[in-house]
């Protein structure tokens, strides 16, 4: 009996070489996308290492939850809009990100940028004692309690528990960041045919990566379901921000360009 083909080759089966694209352009593009991520991810695996054993103590935590939230608001959002440039750089470093028109590539960084940082956090944190690098030193969910979005916090936390749980590579995380970025289905995409075509090919590399080291495993269908997750905490977010704008004006008028940029 004649299978319809989408359910014959689920998205995921899918990843098999389509008939155009040979052995050799996948290799180049996770060759690029490794290279683009290792050169933008902010912090190298050493450093990371090494940070891990500088831990806030118990006054530095005191001190950051008697700030005020407007204070604690403020400083989170500089954070985090550096480490957006550092996203922004990345997108612009992968092969034909730049040849896709200026419309789409905003919409990509816009809708994607917080879900890389989320899933970029997993380098940044630690397990073990569900820690989480901030201002140069790790600390646990309390250190944020001054912001009041605990809900927000926790589920950000808890994706960090479960992503490090796949003990992704670098390599995979970088192809795996790449695939979140190029998302075709971002709304008022005017190009997501071009946009679907790079998407592709970097699940292809991602398969091709995870076939390398673990043996027939569905890896790959547990990364991709994640990825659910991080878009889920991005609205959480986005309706955080609205309430706070709303009780912080001012506040609000003077986060960060790029922060406001990403998130107006
Ligand atoms: C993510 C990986 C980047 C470096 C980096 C910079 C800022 C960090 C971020 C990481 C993880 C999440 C983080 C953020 C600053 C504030 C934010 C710790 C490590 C916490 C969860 C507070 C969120 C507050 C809301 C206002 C969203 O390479």
């Amino acid at each position: 009996m004649l299978e319809p083909a989408l359910l014959a080759h689920g998205a995921l089966e899918g990843a098999q070489l389509p008939p155009d694209i040979s052995v050799l352009e996948i290799d180049r593009v996770a060759q690029n996308v490794v290279k683009s991520h290792l050169e933008t991810c902010q912090y190298t695996t050493e450093e990371l290492k090494r940070l891990a054993w500088s831990l806030y103590s118990p006054e530095e935590v005191r001190a950051l939850q008697s700030k005020s939230c407007e204070a604690m608001w403020q400083q989170c959002s500089l954070q985090i809009s550096n480490a957006i440039q550092y996203v922004v750089e990345f997108a612009k470093r992968i092969d034909g990100f730049m040849e896709l028109c200026q419309n789409d590539q905003i919409i990509l960084l816009k809708a994607g940028c917080l879900e890389v940082l989320l899933i970029r956090m997993i380098r940044a944190f630690n397990p073990l004692n569900n820690t989480v690098l901030f201002e140069g030193k790790f600390g646990g969910m309390q250190m944020f309690k001054s912001l009041g979005c605990d809900d927000l916090i926790g589920a950000i936390f808890e994706l960090g528990r479960t992503l490090c749980r796949l003990q992704l590579s670098d390599e995979e995380l970088a192809l795996f960041t790449a695939a979140v970025l190029l998302s075709p289905d971002r709304p008022w995409l005017t190009e997501s045919k071009k946009v679907q075509k790079l998407q592709d090919k970097i699940y292809v590399a991602l398969q091709h990566e995870i076939q390398k080291k673990h043996s027939a495993e569905d890896k790959l269908s547990k990364v991709v379901a994640q990825q659910t997750q991080p878009g889920t905490i991005c609205n959480l977010h986005m309706d955080k921000l609205e309430f706070f704008r709303l009780l912080h004006p001012e506040t609000a008028m003077n986060f960060p360009p790029l922060y406001k940029e990403v998130f107006n």
